[in-house]
């Protein structure tokens, strides 16, 4: 197994049309979770990957799970719960770069995961666990799993990828969110942070303070996102580097894009390139995540990706 990861997917709901959610009439269904995003972005790409999560005994989580399970990632450890629902979100579409999103997931299924439902097994036989900041703010018990899972993947010396996504509408109150966020960077190896959430974390500074904020943490790989101008990573053996990003004509929906940049750097530390390169996958994934609405639509199978990263259409 290459990459296990553990979170919350949610079905979500897009508006047929742009505008102001109230007057929506009709959606499209999708499935969306920052963790399945970047398992289905590796999976396309060739690489095997394993989604832990928990679903309800409903519908959505019997679609959800065929979903993955069809996108060629590893669902055999997901649990479902009998009680608790899948989670629900809606997209809403406002103008160009401005997309917001309005989750129905309290006390929903995966927020009702806990430790004993993880085992060694799932997480041994990969080489990196990739985690996010969403899980801890699901709640206490999502912690507990989560801290287990680290310390798995510590005693079996497997990397450990974290991506802060800060998402202040779960969280009950900053401070908490800044302490544990903090906390999980400091016990990972490779930290994928965006800047506004680099921000949230320490305060105005600038790019290349944000990446050695995150080294005096203990991080040894950051890679610290700007947007469509790409990313700066910086590691022990690169020296802080610019690795510029993709053009896009035209944004359809930036969400799932840093999922998208997680699962094409994971991609290319796989096939052994160096950071950098790594890196430049990343910034295309992301860029052809956000040309195409829902979040995982938009990740490309190896052919495509090489023929827009050498600038090529068909
Ligand atoms: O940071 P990203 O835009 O790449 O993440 C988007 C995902 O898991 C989205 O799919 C949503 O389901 C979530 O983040 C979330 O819980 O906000
Ligand atoms: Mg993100």
């Amino acid at each position: 197994m290459d990459v296990v990861t553990i979170g919350e997917t949610m079905t979500v709901f897009t508006p047929n049309e742009e505008g102001p959610l109230r007057h929506a009439r009709s959606f499209s269904m999708k499935f969306a979770g920052a963790e399945s995003n970047v398992a289905i972005g590796l999976s396309r790409l060739g690489h095997s990957s394993r989604w832990i999560s928990r679903l309800g005994e409903d519908e959505f989580g019997d679609a959800m799970q065929s979903f993955i399970r069809g996108e060629g990632v590893d669902v055999s450890y997901v649990t479902r719960d009998p009680e608790a629902p899948t989670g629900v979100f809606f997209k809403e579409l406002r103008r160009l770069n401005d997309t917001r999103v309005y989750y129905y997931r309290k006390d929903s299924a995966a927020s009702k995961m806990t430790a004993e439902l993880l085992t060694d097994l799932a997480i041994q036989d990969a080489a990196y666990l990739h985690i996010t900041g969403i899980t801890p703010a699901l709640g206490n018990s999502c912690q507990s799993l989560l801290d287990k899972a680290v310390r798995i993947a510590k005693e079996n010396g497997k990397k450990i990828v974290f991506d802060p996504n800060i998402r202040l509408k779960i969280w009950g109150d900053e401070t908490e969110a800044r302490h544990i966020i903090t906390k999980y960077a400091s016990k990972s190896d490779i930290v994928m942070p965006g800047v506004a959430e680099a921000e949230f974390l320490f305060g105005s500074h600038t790019p290349e303070e944000f990446v050695d904020h995150f080294h005096e943490l203990g991080v040894e790989t950051v890679l610290l996102k700007l947007g469509k101008e790409g990313c700066l990573i910086s590691a022990p053996s690169v020296r802080k580097t610019y690795v510029p990003g993709f053009f896009v004509d035209r944004v359809v929906d930036p969400i799932g894009a840093g999922d998208a940049f997680a699962s094409g750097v994971l991609s290319g530390m796989l096939d052994g390139l160096p950071l950098a390169e790594a890196a430049r996958r990343g910034n295309a994934m992301g860029a052809m995540a956000t040309m195409v609405n829902g979040d995982v639509e938009g990740l490309p199978i190896r052919a495509d990706l090489n023929l827009f990263m050498n600038g090529g259409t068909e």
